[in-house]
């Protein structure tokens, strides 16, 4: 029997356990500006490292001369490709099986790329001494054009892969091809396609950007030649598989290297590859016996560090005449730059993209993916969705849009005829997945219903008369979204990360005096883990959240794990630790049982407490266990309160949700102006309400960003022409509308506690929202399809385009 006293309620309130809006821990030293982040780390000796850059996209580099920047006084090294090439570094292995220049070898492939590798007492010397190295180049012909890339006889960018047909991913069938990738059934769903009543096609294209992280790329090296030990600070999403990768490549033994994440300030994938900065600092250290510090400026990082999408889907779905979808047919254009350096699960050079089935129970579907080099960045990292998921949902979300304009049908109506059903659910997609649980009817009505949808469509349309009456010249846009994101990688057996298993881990330790210390294999940047987790915890332990302290980042104390990006750490890490909580409470019942002495099986957990069946006033709180489990020689158990899980999930989880925002949009002047957003999300159980919130607010802003302004753009010469903030697009207070924020709550089946990922949601329906919306706000003039970002001089283009300025 359950203590029902009235304490009860303060007890588990004192918990601060699942589904409490705990206040953040660790805002005390981010609003004091008390972070440590790897800027802030300084070593005693410290050198710095600086990069010289390409400002080709596309040269031979005939020579360096470095004689200028090594005479200029405090400058210790210039390292080029010679220096690294008999280490075996001047290239190194991307994440997606292809291999990367760290430094210039012979040619230079985008602009921005690393030359030259100086090392100097001071920042500032490094600087004036990068303009000193002299490096002579002689321009190629320059392809920033995917397609263009492929025609026969184009440039071969790679000439280290000439005569090589096959790549990590199958057959290479032009010099500039990285792979083609394929999923689903591709003869059943032409003949479909051919035999249908409806087919809508569209080239949807989704552009390039880039995380942007407030805090860029850096580290610190630091090898200590009398123990033979390798420190290296950075700003690692995952730094377990840093430490792998430096050892695998260094030859240093893995016991030897400690990577240590300190505060990250963002990271939305930007942070998940390794690059070239990294490398160099560690070589550097090594050669100068001083530790480096390698931290990239604004402009480096969003020149040179992973970009995300700049994928072009062409798309063809077909329905019957009441609209009902009977297949999908999607061919994507990959745009990889100049390296595949894309950070995917090995298995998926595309990412989980062949979720672009959506929401919708599509009978038969199938994807390929052709992934090009051209003289762009390399990277291709998932910018706040789970590995390609954002492409996937704009994809569908505009196919749907389009399908529906084909058919002369309301897009909220189509989405509700075709949605999976509750009762289809473990539901297996055309395309090889199995989502795990969904609500999405009751998500859509609740949210159709929140904003009055009918009452929306009735004021839209007269505003339509009223533009075309001439007493307006504003339109108005309502943007719908539906979305399934796809969260948790693992499991092992499909999911790795150069043959490392993608599980995750959590070790706790219960202290004598009972609070506790858990590590995890994750590692926040930003999120709020040390918040979270600990509340994960105190449901299962019944020790109070504020009395848990979670550490995570430094791989000489935390568990092996495959680090934080794809919305994996609840998923995966949360699971881990609510079953290595399980494990601690097993052993304080057998603890507890010996304390009352009573049988194992005649105690019962409640809240904070294991408490004898029957007889509520007969307990030993998990205090009291936490002591006598250090202090009480108990027969037959090993002193101590510790447990460790290794989690590998059985699968993904798949949370969704319904995204509906109003836009007025100036005709004339191509301005926009959000008058209200929806978010309904869907993560299953929620931990922390006010992290979900926090974490949707950012997402949605992320994805405002996306859809209305922010891309990596390129001139025809390869000169990003979108390399400082005063071009690229990054919304202040000022541009982020207002959001309302909402839920449902459908489980997991398979999660410990029923938790989803939800990190990555907002950015993942918050597109298509965005876009929809502009789209949606010309459909009465007309309009298919116009490319992101929706800027004012874009739009205004389609106003004008659709002779709408007279
Ligand atoms: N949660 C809760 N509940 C649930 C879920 C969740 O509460 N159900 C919460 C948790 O705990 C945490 C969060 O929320 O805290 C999140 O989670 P998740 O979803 O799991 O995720 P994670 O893993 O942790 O993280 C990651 C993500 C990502 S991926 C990204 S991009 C982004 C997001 O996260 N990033 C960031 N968010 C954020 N935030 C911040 N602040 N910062 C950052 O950076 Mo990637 O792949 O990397 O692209």
């Amino acid at each position: 029997m359950n203590d029902l006293s009235p304490d009860r309620d303060d007890r588990i309130a004192n918990l601060k356990g699942l589904g409490c809006s705990r206040k953040r821990v660790e805002d005390a030293r981010f609003t004091q500006g008390k972070g440590n982040y790897v800027d802030d780390i300084k070593m005693p000796g410290m050198l710095h490292g600086d990069f010289v850059r390409s400002p080709y996209a596309h040269a031979r580099v005939v020579s360096i001369n470095i004689d200028a920047a090594m005479a200029l006084d405090g400058v210790v090294a210039v390292l080029t490709a010679k220096d690294l090439e008999p280490l075996g570094l001047h290239w190194m292995p991307t994440l997606a099986g292809d291999k990367q220049m760290v430094l210039a070898d012979g040619k230079v492939l985008f602009q921005g790329q690393e030359v030259a590798y100086v090392v100097a007492r001071d920042r500032y010397v490094a600087a004036d001494a990068v303009e000193l190295v002299e490096v002579d180049y002689e321009e190629l012909p320059v392809i920033v054009d995917p397609f263009k890339a492929l025609e026969p006889g184009a440039t071969v960018l790679r000439e280290d892969l000439e005569g090589q047909t096959s790549g990590a991913h199958g057959e290479r069938r032009h010099p500039n091809h990285i792979f083609l990738w394929e999923e689903g059934d591709k003869a059943a769903t032409e003949a479909v396609l051919d035999e249908a009543e409806v087919v809508a096609e569209e080239t949807i294209y989704y552009h390039r950007t880039h995380p942007c992280p407030l805090e860029t790329c850096g580290c610190v090296a630091s090898m200590d030649k009398v123990n033979g030990k390798l420190t290296l600070y950075g700003t690692f999403q995952a730094p377990h598989v840093v430490r792998t990768v430096a050892s695998l490549l260094s030859g240093i033994e893995e016991h030897n290297i400690r990577v240590v994440s300190p505060d990250i300030g963002g990271g939305f994938g930007n942070k998940v590859g390794v690059y070239p900065g990294y490398v160099c600092s560690i070589v550097a250290s090594i050669v100068t016996g001083k530790p480096v510090k390698w931290v990239e400026d604004r402009m480096e990082n969003l020149m040179a560090t992973a970009f995300a999408r700049d994928y072009w889907m062409k798309g063809r779905i077909s329905a019957t005449k009441e609209g009902k979808i009977t297949g999908l047919h999607c061919h994507v254009t990959a745009d990889h730059g100049a390296f595949d350096a894309c950070a995917d699960p090995t298995k998926f050079p595309a990412g989980f993209f062949h979720i672009c089935t959506g929401s919708y129970d599509i009978p038969v579907a199938y994807v390929g993916v052709d992934g090009v080099y051209t003289n762009k960045a390399p990277g291709g990292v998932a910018y706040r969705c789970s590995f390609r998921v954002t492409e996937a949902a704009y994809f569908i979300e505009r196919m749907i849009e389009v399908l529906a304009q084909e058919l002369n049908m309301d897009a909220a109506e189509l989405r509700r005829i075709n949605f999976i059903r509750k009762d289809q659910f473990p539901y297996h997609s055309a395309l090889g997945w199995e989502y795990d649980s969904g609500d999405y009817h009751t998500a859509w009505d609740k949210a159709l219903t929140a904003v009055n949808y009918d009452g929306l469509r009735a004021e839209q349309a007269e505003r339509v008369e009223a533009f075309k009456r001439g007493e307006t010249r504003k339109l108005m846009g309502i943007g719908l979204s539906f979305f399934t994101e796809i969260v948790g990688a693992g499991p092992v057996k499909n999911c790795d990360i150069l043959g490392m298993g993608m599980f995750d881990s959590c070790e706790i330790r219960i202290h004598p005096t009972g609070s506790a210390t858990a590590r995890l294999g994750t590692i926040s940047q930003g999120q709020g883990h040390a918040t979270t987790f600990a509340q994960i915890l105190a449901s299962e332990i019944g020790i109070s959240a504020d009395s848990i302290t979670i550490e995570e980042g430094d791989t000489d104390t935390a568990p092996y794990g495959l680090g934080t990006y794809g919305s994996r750490s609840t998923p995966v890490a949360g699971a881990a630790t609510a079953l290595a909580g399980r494990k601690i409470r097993a052993k304080a019942q057998m603890i507890a049982a010996y304390l009352l002495e009573v049988h194992d099986n005649d105690v019962e957990f409640d809240v904070d407490r294991f408490v004898v069946k029957g007889a509520p006033e007969r307990f030993k709180t998990m205090k009291e266990i936490a002591y006598a489990a250090y202090n009480q020689a108990i027969p037959g158990l090993e002193p101590g309160l510790e447990a460790v899980s290794y989690y590998d999930p059985p699968n993904m989880t798949y949370p969704f949700g319904a995204y509906i925002c109003v836009m007025d949009l100036d005709v004339d002047t191509g301005q926009t102006e959000i008058r209200q957003v929806y978010a309904l999300d869907d993560c299953g159980t929620r931990i922390n309400p006010m992290v979900i919130e926090g974490q949707v607010h950012g997402g949605l802003t992320e994805a405002y960003a996306i859809a209305m302004g922010q891309e990596i753009a390129y001139d025809e010469m390869g000169n990003c022409k979108t390399g400082t903030l005063m071009d690229f697009f990054l919304p202040t207070a000022v541009e982020t509308p207002h959001y309302t924020t909402d839920f449902t709550e459908t489980p997991s089946p398979h999660h410990p506690i029923g938790a989803k990922g939800v990190g990555e949601s907002p950015n993942v329906g918050g597109v298509p929202m965005f876009s929809n919306a502009v789209h949606d706000a010309f459909r009465a003039f007309g309009l298919r399809q116009s490319h992101m970002p929706h800027d004012h001089w874009r739009i205004w283009r389609i106003a004008e385009g659709l002779g709408l300025h007279g």
